[in-house]
């Protein structure tokens, strides 16, 4: 099979209509406000809230920052916090960055979000909140979680980088928690270069994150409490602005390239489609698919190499766990034998690109390499 000419990525940034952008920037440029809550990032916050029904959003500098701010502002340093180890390197790093430590809990096998049952045994005295993923923005289980959380007086932040646009029940999956922290990072659906928000419906919680984003200043001169610069600036806001106009779209069209992905590989045995359940409208952040080696009669690796030679560039989102780098590798929670669920998903999982303007005769190319490598055949 001849490689693609030029590489096909995991996925492309939405880029706006032009001229659009250059009249916001040219307002943006002309009022010279360029940070510090002007005028484009009061109109992105209040577009946010409007879309979703929650009432307060605080944007930051990043998805990462959204985290340390979100966990900064419902806990304190020392805390344990309990999450996943199936997740991105910035849900750990956040913890630490909060000066907390995480306390790692296996996931459940079929979606790869924290297990509500693996709680219990990891509570401490010094458990104070649970540091949840809705992965590839698959909603994890809220109601579970959250009933814990409350019997036992925990904070519940979730990481919703991948989640923007996906509700149940007609409600917005950033309505959940104590907060819901997302990433506007290039790489997802609705994005600002770089950039994230934390939504609160709790006006105490968005006061708090609003001071610590800004240095951790009071209205009063000279006071503060320790927090970061954690603003995005006027110039990412006008960009979130544009680019939020085509999400809709955007999700219609990576809706259809989904339909086809899974026609190829439905009833092949060894390989799943790892998305939301019925009742979810999803985003499609990402097409997963988990790769079971001892029927499919390949291994995610072997399958991951054969798309690199074709010059698809594939990705093993979540792979390593993050439990096993050096930094955590040593805590008790990171044990193998603590996270079996967890240890099985990242050897499994393999992310296919998905872009709006990826062509349906790639991801029919794309398919065809996957199953070649078990000596398969595409669907027609
Ligand atoms: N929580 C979770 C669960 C997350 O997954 C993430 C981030 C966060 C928190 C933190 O949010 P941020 O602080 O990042 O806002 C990427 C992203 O950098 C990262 O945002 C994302 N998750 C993670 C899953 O993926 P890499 O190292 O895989 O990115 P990179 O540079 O290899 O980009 C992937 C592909 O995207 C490239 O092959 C080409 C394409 N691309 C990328 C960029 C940046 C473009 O076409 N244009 C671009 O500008 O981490």
């Amino acid at each position: 099979m001849r490689p693609f000419p030029e590489p096909v990525p995991i996925t492309r940034p939405l880029v706006p209509d032009l001229a659009r952008l250059s009249a916001r920037l040219a307002s943006v440029l002309g009022s010279r406000q360029l940070s510090n809550g002007g005028a484009q990032h009061a109109e992105l916050e209040a577009a946010l809230a409007g879309l979703t029904r929650v009432d307060h959003v605080a944007l930051t500098a990043s998805g990462t920052t959204a985290l340390i701010l979100a966990l900064a502002a419902l806990g304190r340093r020392g805390d344990e916090v309990l999450t996943t180890p199936y997740t991105f390197a910035a849900t750990t790093n956040a913890i630490a960055w909060a000066g907390m430590t995480p306390v790692f809990c296996d996931v459940d096998a079929d979606d790869w979000t924290l297990s509500p049952d693996a709680l219990r045994a990891a509570l401490t005295p010094r458990t104070r909140g649970i540091l949840a993923v809705h992965t590839y923005g698959i909603p994890c289980r809220v109601h579970a979680i959250e009933r814990f959380a409350r019997e036992h007086g925990l904070f519940v932040v979730y990481d919703a980088a991948h989640a923007f646009g996906v509700e149940r029940g007609g409600e917005s999956a950033l309505a959940w928690g104590d907060a819901s922290c997302v990433s506007f990072h290039a790489t997802k659906l609705l994005h600002t270069g770089e950039g994230g928000a934390v939504f609160t419906r709790s006006a105490a919680t968005h006061a708090r994150l609003d001071r610590l984003r800004n240095f951790g200043l009071f209205a009063r001169d000279g006071e503060f409490e320790v927090g970061l610069n954690g603003k995005m600036s006027e110039l990412s806001a006008a960009l979130g602005l544009c680019v939020l106009d085509e999400v809709a779209r955007e999700i219609t069209r990576r809706g259809a390239l989904v339909v086809r992905y899974q026609d190829h590989f439905r009833g092949v045995p060894g390989l799943r489609h790892v998305g939301p359940p019925a009742g979810v409208a999803p985003n499609h952040q990402y097409f997963v698919l988990a790769i079971d080696a001892a029927r499919f009669g390949r291994t995610r690796d072997e399958v991951w190499e054969a798309l690199r030679a074709a010059n698809v560039h594939a990705r093993r989102y979540f792979h390593p766990l993050t439990s096993a780098v050096p930094a955590w590798a040593g805590v008790p929670s990171a044990r193998p034998e603590n996270l079996p669920r967890a240890h099985a998903a990242a050897k499994e999982a393999l992310c296919l690109p998905l872009f709006g303007d990826l062509g349906t005769d790639v991801v029919d190319r794309i398919a065809e390499v996957v199953l070649h490598t078990a000596a398969l055949e595409r669907a027609a």
